[in-house]
């Protein structure tokens, strides 16, 4: 374990899903870390050594430091030697990044700075973001030399950094330490600061740059999945269309060496592969053609599975000419965002279960392992059940998001019903 001599305390700005886990791990490096949130509920949880996400081994970590008196929670910031400011960055109206977040925390960590501190930022930002902060701070503590843009060798007061947090739910508190890390620096200085700094968790590379390339990498490596993802899904519509299968497919051009498709899906879900794009295309509306446009089909296959549901409810009124559409039953299988999580926010399988349960009230089954209970504010009318009611009572069955336990329901048992499988695990 690595124990730090230049820096002892932290403070972590938002307690979210890349807030906390970061600040446990530098807590569990005997950094003394205080993470700061807006929600008191959040905060009174984790004093009480419990945490209010779900994530693999983060609560045994939290439940430790808490205990041992190294992490702690707060509604406000401490003085510290680290700042790391991990909020949200959504889109607003006309999908314009919001950086009201950012703002916020910087604001409120400005009075408790002093000269030597080290504020990294790691919430996903537009390019020209972390230069924003920066202007802001020094706007509060003209006492200070803050560095506002890329000043190469100049030497300032404070260490400004960009680094972006890159890891995947539901593998954070393995990728917190196994993930190379892009440091962007608004001086050399600065990044080599926060390059000390995350070395101390860090056991991939640590890759130093400025502050915008920084920026830009983050949205990159999201647009490109996204984009990916896109070409996937476009393909998917191609090949019903001209009777081929695209799993069959997918898998054979996959064996071409230089080849590598993603898996076609109900959507693209989540708060960053369906964010972070509209960062590039709205800071560059001519030049960002690719990137809009896959934001687009990506958007859009929510309303096609929709409309290949309504087929098949069609379909079974022909056959059936005494049933009205209030005699269909139809089940969706999976809720979440992505397989093995419950993690249901910004979720392309809720919005299409939403969307069937307002057009077919009463007759839609939910099946979704990872809950206990269906969300209060949606899906009215339908009910939550376990795999084998559904089997037993369901007329369609559309397979949403591709679950552990779905993949082992035998196929024999889905041959009977109308099937609308948008993750291809039950093809054949
Ligand atoms: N998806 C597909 N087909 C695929 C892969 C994914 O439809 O072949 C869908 C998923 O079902 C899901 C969405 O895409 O709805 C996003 O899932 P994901 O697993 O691709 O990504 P996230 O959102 O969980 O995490 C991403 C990661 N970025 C990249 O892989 C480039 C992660 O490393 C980032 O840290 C994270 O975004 C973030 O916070 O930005």
């Amino acid at each position: 374990m690595n124990i730090s001599k230049n820096f002892k305390s932290m403070t972590v700005m938002g307690l979210g899903y890349i807030g906390l886990p970061t600040a446990a791990a530098f807590a569990a490096r005997k950094l003394q870390v205080c993470g700061v949130d807006i929600n008191e509920i959040t905060v009174n949880t984790i004093n009480q050594g419990q945490i209010h996400i779900v994530e693999p081994e983060l609560d045994i970590l939290v439940h430790s430091t808490v205990t041992e008196g190294y992490l702690k929670a707060s509604l406000k910031p401490e003085p510290a030697d680290v700042f790391i400011i991990a909020v949200p960055t959504p889109f607003k109206e006309k999908k314009q990044p919001d950086l009201s977040y950012i703002e916020a925390a910087a604001n409120a960590i400005a009075p408790v700075l002093k000269k030597g501190d080290l504020i990294i930022l790691e919430s996903t930002s537009p390019v020209g973001a972390t230069e924003h902060m920066a202007k802001g701070l020094q706007e509060f503590r003209k006492d200070l030399n803050i560095p506002m843009e890329n000043q190469g060798k100049g030497e300032f007061d404070i260490y400004i950094a960009h680094c972006p947090e890159r890891v995947l739910p539901g593998h954070v508190m393995r990728e917190l330490v196994e993930n190379d890390r892009i440091i962007g620096g608004m001086t050399t200085k600065c990044a080599q600061k926060a390059k000390e700094l995350y070395e101390i968790l860090v056991e991939g590379e640590c890759l130093l740059t400025d502050v915008r390339t920084a920026e830009m990498a983050k949205l990159t490596e999201n647009a490109f999945r996204d984009v990916n993802i896109a070409f996937a899904n476009e393909l998917s519509l191609v090949c019903d269309k001209l009777k081929v299968n695209v799993w069959e497919l997918i898998e054979l051009a996959n064996k071409h060496p230089r080849v590598n498709i993603l898996q076609p899906g109900p959507g693209v879900g989540g708060h960053c592969i369906a964010v972070d794009p509209w960062f590039i295309v709205s800071q560059a509306p001519e030049e960002a053609q690719l990137i809009r446009t896959a934001r687009g089909v990506n958007d859009s296959k929510p309303q096609w599975i929709q409309k290949k549901i309504d087929k098949s409810v069609d379909r079974i009124l022909m056959e059936n000419p005494n049933w009205t559409f209030k005699d269909v039953t139809i089940a969706c299988f999976g809720l979440s965002f992505k397989p093995d999580i419950d993690d249901l926010r910004e979720s392309p399988a809720l919005q299409i279960a939403n969307n069937v349960s307002n057009t077919y009230p009463g007759r839609v089954l939910i099946v979704e392992p990872n809950i206990e209970q269906l969300p209060k504010d949606s899906l009215h009318g339908a009910k939550l059940v376990n795999e084998h009611e559904a089997l037993d009572m369901a007329d369609i069955i559309v397979l949403l998001v591709d679950h552990k336990q779905f993949k082992k329901i035998p196929t024999r048992s889905i041959g009977q019903h109308y099937l609308i499988d948008s993750r291809g695990i039950w093809q054949n």
